[in-house]
């Protein structure tokens, strides 16, 4: 427990805006659902609650639900008097939770395959593991960010969708506000566009809050108004997260990415991604193998349970879309920033971590 003591208390000195913790034995999660009207805090006791609150989207985002990961499996070990059986029942009902994103399932394994020889010390190395894991999130962060802030100009505006920040990663700026923080951080005079993402409006509802948090300038825009404002140069870079990048550099992201890509290429606009070398899943040759989940399309006919439409009226949720690799100007990841041909320049991101069935 004192590894993991530690490392709470070294990243609440950090001043991170942190969407997932652990105290007096239980999980603590942000709720993003609440944002921005309430900063609400759940405290987990079981995994069914875990695995529950990533599906119902309590909390979200590839980085940060990566972490649940490990925080899970730490729960599950220490629950379980360290029961080896439990903790990888634990894996299997976590890893089904969100099948798009792909950190979740990584980092899952990552700790299984860890733990394969540990005898009585299993709650010990999944307390270390998790310990690095958390810590290498973080460092990826800061390490993505300054390579990205290379990209941005001073006086750019930057548009982003959906919610790439903090509360989607370590709570420093997760990946896309981790370029955009360290850019505004080295005194550049940028704005930052954000579109609200329907249907679950992570962009006006959690981008929009931490930017405001951390002092960025910004305005936000309704998802149909990138093109427009592209066409009017008001927009000099696009940088969005990743839930999952395939070997080709194909990339699968909250839905809308792919509409903003093409409008961007249209217009000249450069089209970033920022994500980490671990969302990269090589066993996928490109983006047309990436599976995209279908949520609830209630969230589509109603907000906040006010219906929009008539009733009865059929919706449709794709939640993530996939934005083929020549639409987009650069993969920035902690090691730099990678061009195409992006099946070459990957290999060179490729970690030894692989998903299992
Ligand atoms: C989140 C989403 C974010 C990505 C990328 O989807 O699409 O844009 O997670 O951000 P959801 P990051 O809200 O459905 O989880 O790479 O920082 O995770």
């Amino acid at each position: 427990m004192k590894q993991i003591d530690e490392m709470v208390s070294s990243f609440r000195d950090q001043e991170l805006f942190l969407p997932i913790w652990f105290e007096n034995g239980n999980i603590h999660i942000i709720d993003q659902k609440k944002l921005p009207f309430a900063e609400e805090i759940h405290s987990i006791s079981e995994i069914e609650e875990l695995a529950s609150a990533i599906k119902n989207m309590t909390i979200r985002g590839s980085g940060a639900i990566g972490t649940c990961g490990a925080w899970g499996l730490y729960l599950a070990a220490l629950q379980s008097g360290g029961d080896r059986e439990t903790v990888f029942h634990a894996g299997t009902m976590l890893k089904m939770t969100r099948p798009t994103a792909v950190n979740l399932m990584k980092t899952v394994d990552e700790i299984l395959d860890a733990i394969q020889g540990a005898g009585p010390d299993l709650i010990q190395q999944i307390e270390m593991k998790t310990v690095e894991i958390l810590e290498r999130q973080l460092a990826f962060e800061h390490q993505l960010g300054a390579h990205g802030a290379q990209l941005i100009e001073d006086g750019d505006a930057v548009l982003t969708h959906c919610h790439s920040g903090a509360l989607a990663g370590s709570g420093y700026g997760g990946r896309a506000l981790s370029v955009i923080r360290k850019a505004y951080e080295q005194g550049k005079d940028i704005h930052v566009y954000t579109c609200e993402t329907r249907p679950y409006l992570q962009g006006a509802r959690i981008t929009a809050y931490e930017l405001k948090k951390f002092g960025i300038p910004h305005t936000l825009l309704t998802d149909n108004m990138s093109g427009h404002c592209m066409s009017q140069g008001m927009i000099q870079k696009i940088v969005v997260g990743s839930d999952r990048v395939a070997a080709n550099g194909d990339l699968a992201n909250k839905v809308g990415t792919y509409m903003h890509a093409l409008a961007a290429k249209a217009h000249n606009v450069p089209f970033y991604t920022a994500t980490s070398s671990h969302t990269i899943d090589h066993s996928i040759p490109s983006g047309q193998e990436i599976e995209v989940e279908f949520r609830d399309a209630s969230e589509v006919t109603s907000i906040y349970n006010q219906p929009i439409a008539p009733e009865g009226t059929h919706a449709l949720y794709p939640s993530f879309d996939i934005t083929p690799n020549e639409l987009i100007s650069g993969i920035i990841t902690e090691k730099g920033v990678m061009k195409a041909p992006y099946p070459t320049s990957l290999q060179n991101v490729r970690t030894t971590n692989t998903i299992r069935a």
